[in-house]
């Protein structure tokens, strides 16, 4: 039987693709201010009769729904599901909230008149507020960070106020059981929020302009490693899935301490075989930096921002990074045998074919790093929006925009692209992404089970990746020269056909390969992998912390 949520309680709906941090946190906050929770799963097509029973059909209406417009290519799909609430007859409160939402609060509550406000900026205290103001029959006119219409229907926004500290935020809920890796819990977790840098093609930088506070904000080391430990003993969660956009701070010095003081900090809790998953921009990787951060902070694997090798391309994105500097990255991080993942911005607005062979080359290069590659797109707050509405490039609406980039013969060059490497590199089961999980379960290994730990995997991973690089920088040359050629439009079509058959076959080969590998793997753990969480099967979870229970 569904339990009942407390009353009064908030639908808090949005991706559950892994533990979604802002709805868990935002169901802490509500949690600690006396309110029941439901978080809905809503991350694709499928889950949206069961997202709309779970609002509709509970045993008594929420107080609030809240869905998350974090992710603009998702947005309409929200849109929709708000308007098919409203249809179906929910007269309560709608709001949303995330950085899509944020960045088109105007626009939104112009365009969607069921839409009641927008929380814009870190919604903890707003949503609070906004609930508690419903709740008392208050009117919703001074809650900071929350937009709403007045009565002529002027749009009108409280300035956010900043969480200045976030050690004051209560850990976020919890609740559902974990994924794991081989038998390893694994935790999602934020250690800082914001980012010191400001490339053109994020929204961070504009994002916490937005909210009035300072761009980057750590959490206390104590505040972290308390929760760490906690997860760690009562919850046996031993793999940390750290999602700060940096998990450095642009100095040695400064990230060092920040390590070294976490790793003292986790010993001092008893949390002593664990590993992290970081991020890192490669002007923040130093061979004494990254040893370190292995050693203290068990380093499993590491999320290298790459994005482009090429001159154009670090220039346009604004990366603040040189191409020796990647490399430099590179190389430290082979030396010291960290696992590392990367991604290419193949295609920006001003990519040229120089710039395309200066990144295939990096890629071949460093082939046994797992990497996927993709186009630049153009999200609500960044500069790169920005600069091409000013150029008049940028075409669509605030709910989508899209662009061609300015060399003609590169333009087409991402259209095959896009055409035969969309199966390998974006669909549910697209192999890249598939790589980077069969690598990840041998350095799981690796890092858990040293005995039983074979060095064959690892070069048998690398292999695999290596294969499906040359692969990709084959069939990436094969479509430029392609494109340089002036065939008719039934020419390019038969080619696209004809490569992407080729892909398809290799995929097929090494995704068996893969498999065999994972099965190897598991086989001498004795653990299979569970990566899907629970709360992706579309049942609302309740809390079911009474009212007056401490959180
Ligand atoms: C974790 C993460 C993911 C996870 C998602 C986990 C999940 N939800 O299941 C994974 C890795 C799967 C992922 C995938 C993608 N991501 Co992502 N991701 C992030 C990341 C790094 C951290 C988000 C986070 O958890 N932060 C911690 C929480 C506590 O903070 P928060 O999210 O800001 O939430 C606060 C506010 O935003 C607001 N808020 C957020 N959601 C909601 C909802 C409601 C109802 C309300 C009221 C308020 C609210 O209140 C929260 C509390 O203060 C952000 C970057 C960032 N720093 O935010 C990018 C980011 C959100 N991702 C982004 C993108 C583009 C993607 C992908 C499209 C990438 C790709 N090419 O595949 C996919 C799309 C996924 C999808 N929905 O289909 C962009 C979004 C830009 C945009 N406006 O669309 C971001 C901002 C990265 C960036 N720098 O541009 N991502």
């Amino acid at each position: 039987m569904t339990p009942v949520p407390p009353q009064p309680w908030v639908a808090l709906i949005g991706p559950e693709i892994e533990e979604n941090l802002a709805l868990r946190s935002l169901a802490a906050c509500l949690t600690r201010a006396g309110y029941g929770t439901a978080i809905v799963p809503f991350a694709n097509g499928s889950q949206l009769g069961p997202a709309l029973a779970a609002v509709l059909d509970a045993p008594s209406p929420p107080l609030l729904v809240a869905v998350s417009l974090a992710f603009q290519w998702r947005a309409l799909d929200c849109l929709a599901w708000i308007m098919a609430l409203r249809k179906r007859g929910f007269a309560g409160h709608i709001t949303a909230g995330g950085h899509f939402g944020s960045f088109a609060h105007a626009e939104l509550l112009r365009d969607f008149i069921e839409l009641d406000s927008l929380c814009c900026h870190e919604a903890e205290e707003t949503l609070v507020a906004l609930a508690d103001a419903l709740r008392d029959k208050r009117p919703l006119d001074a809650i900071a960070g929350l937009a709403t219409r007045d009565q002529d229907g002027r749009i009108r926004l409280e300035a956010p106020r900043p969480i200045h500290d976030l050690a004051q935020l209560p850990w976020v809920d919890r609740r559902g059981e974990p994924a794991s890796c081989l038998g390893h819990r694994v935790a999602t977790l934020v250690g800082s929020r914001g980012c010191y840098h400001h490339c053109s093609f994020c929204c961070i930088a504009a994002w916490h302009a937005l909210g009035g506070g300072k761009k980057l904000r750590l959490r206390p080391v104590d505040d972290l490693a308390a929760e760490m430990a906690v997860l760690h003993h009562e919850q046996g969660i031993d793999i940390f899935v750290f999602h700060d956009d940096t998990f450095f701070l642009g100095s040695e010095r400064a990230s060092r301490e920040r390590i070294e003081a976490l790793g003292a900090a986790l010993a001092a809790r008893g949390v002593r075989r664990f590993g992290t998953v970081v991020k890192a921009r490669p002007n923040d990787v130093t061979p004494a930096l990254f040893a370190a951060m292995r050693e203290r902070c068990g380093l499993l694997r590491l999320f290298l921002g790459i994005e482009s090798d090429a001159t154009q391309g670090l220039a346009t994105l604004a990366r603040g990074v040189s191409s020796p500097q990647n490399h430099a990255a590179m190389e430290v991080l082979d030396r010291l045998g960290i696992y590392v993942c990367s991604n290419i911005l193949l295609f920006d607005p001003d990519t040229s074919l120089e710039s395309l062979e200066a990144n295939l080359v990096f890629m071949e290069r460093y082939g046994e790093t797992p990497m996927n590659f993709g186009r630049v797109e153009l999200y609500a707050g960044t500069p790169l929006l920005g600069r091409l509405k000013s150029e008049g490039r940028a075409v669509g609406s605030y709910l989508g925009h899209d662009y061609s980039m300015a060399e003609h013969q590169v333009q087409r060059v991402y259209e095959l692209a896009k055409s035969c490497f969309h199966e390998r590199n974006f669909a549910d089961t697209a192999l890249a992404n598939r790589l980077m999980g069969t690598r990840f379960d041998v350095e799981v290994c690796r890092h858990f089970h040293p005995e039983r730990f074979d060095p064959a995997w690892l070069a048998e991973a690398k292999a695999l990746s290596l294969a499906l690089a040359r692969d990709s920088a084959a069939g990436l040359r094969a479509i430029i020269a392609q494109a340089q050629s002036p065939a008719p439009q039934g020419l390019l079509d038969e080619f696209a056909a004809e490569l992407s058959m080729r892909l398809r076959t290799t995929e097929t080969q090494l995704r068996r390969r893969a498999q065999a590998l994972e099965e190897m793997v598991q086989a001498a753990v004795g653990q299979r992998c569970h990566h899907v969480r629970p709360l992706l099967d579309s049942r609302p979870v309740w809390t079911t912390i009474a009212l007056d229970q401490p959180a």
